[in-house]
């Protein structure tokens, strides 16, 4: 019989760990015990999984015994906390939040670009953000074939990477306008029904000239999931009134030229990327279709003649799926067949 391995799923009641556990029944992950930890609020509370109810149990420095992997998505608080716990008991770490991203010791990896550093783990394996994962996706085969040298990305981000609570806010706020009532916003600074953030709040803090911290993971994360420290990246990330989805703009300069139909046939023969590429048909990536798909989707692929050998690109996944859940299940799977 094939080996079995224990779970642990940490943020299990939220929209990514939500998303975890019906990741690890769609790819069939040879999973054994299934344990789902969260909060006090959440003990107790019953979830289906694979056509059982678990209950979920507080998450405590002990939680971790006879577990082998263990999904952390509980916000960077709680990993910087219990990851270590988690690790000390032997299970190998796959972080969803930006806590240990940036350590050297701890390898930042999207399986179809740097599958290869996921063995120089010390126990703790970082799943990117988001946004930089779609983008590195697609950016990957093109930098291979043609070297990029300069980034230029405007996001477009779903409320859902700021969980549940901000879904519920968007629906409520909305709801709320339409009726014409009265809303008292919990999440986000300004209304976001109807409008757009030039912002993305991240543990309140902003970097590097006042660069949001959304941008600079972006910028940071890029290089060091590429291994090129020589990409020039800059980025603009924006909060719009759609549930599920991020959406990008992404403008590549490269050192060699790379034809829009190479870019297509590069990119369709990219491990789980789709190319919904025919504007006179109006076909290109949307956030609501992608909503629950495993792939990242590519269109809009143009050359722009303002720069040596520039492209523009519109990129499209499901963040809570290849942008976190997905992601870090391919991670748990990689580690598998590797070892
Ligand atoms: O710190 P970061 O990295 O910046 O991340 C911040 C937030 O971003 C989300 C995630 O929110 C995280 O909290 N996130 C992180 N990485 C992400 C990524 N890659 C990402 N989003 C997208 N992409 P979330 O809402 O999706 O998930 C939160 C989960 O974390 C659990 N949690 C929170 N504090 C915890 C904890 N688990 C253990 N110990 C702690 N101290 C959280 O579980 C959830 O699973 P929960 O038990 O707190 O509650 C979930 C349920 O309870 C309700 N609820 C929430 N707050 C309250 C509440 N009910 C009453 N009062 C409250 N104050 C929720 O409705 C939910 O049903
Ligand atoms: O760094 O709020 O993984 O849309 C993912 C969700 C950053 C914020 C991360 C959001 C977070 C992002």
């Amino acid at each position: 019989m094939s080996k079995k391995y224990s779970v642990a799923i940490v943020g299990a009641t939220g929209a990514v760990g939500q998303e975890m556990m019906s990741t690890l029944e769609r790819r069939k992950f040879p999973y054994g015990e299934v344990r789902l930890l969260a909060s006090a609020r959440s003990a107790g509370k019953k979830l289906l999984f694979a056509g059982r109810e678990l209950v979920v149990e507080e998450l405590k420095e002990n939680s971790f015994e006879g577990i082998d992997i263990a999904l952390f998505s509980a916000g960077g608080s709680i990993s910087k906390k219990f990851a270590p716990c988690a690790v000390k008991s032997g299970a190998v770490v796959v972080d969803n939040t930006s806590a240990f991203r940036m350590e050297n010791d701890v390898p930042l990896v999207v399986p179809e670009v740097n599958p290869h550093d996921i063995c120089k783990h010390k126990g703790i394996i970082a799943n990117p953000n988001c946004s930089t994962i779609q983008m590195v996706h697609i950016l990957k085969p093109l930098h291979d074939a043609g070297k990029i040298k300069r980034v230029v990305v405007s996001t477009y981000q779903a409320v859902s990477g700021a969980g549940m609570k901000a879904i519920i806010e968007l629906e409520e706020e909305t709801k709320a306008l339409l009726e014409k009532k009265e809303y008292n916003r919990k999440v986000f600074p300004h209304q976001i029904a109807f409008n757009m953030l030039p912002r993305i709040p991240q543990s309140g803090g902003i970097e590097d000239g006042k660069y949001t911290n959304e941008e600079v993971k972006m910028m940071k994360e890029t290089k060091k999931i590429m291994g090129d420290h020589s990409i020039k990246v800059t980025a603009t990330c924006v909060r719009v009134p759609v549930l599920r989805g991020h959406s990008e703009s992404v403008n590549i300069e490269l050192e060699r030229e790379i034809t829009v139909d190479d870019a297509r046939k590069l990119l369709a023969a990219t491990p789980n990327v789709v190319v919904m590429d025919d504007i006179d048909n109006e076909v290109y990536p949307m956030p609501n279709m992608c909503v629950g798909r495993f792939e990242t989707f590519v269109g809009r692929i143009r050359k722009d003649d303002t720069v040596p050998h520039g492209l523009n690109l519109w990129i499209v996944s499901d963040n809570l799926l290849k942008g976190a859940a997905l992601n870090s299940v391919q991670i748990a799977e990689e580690l598998i067949a590797k070892s």
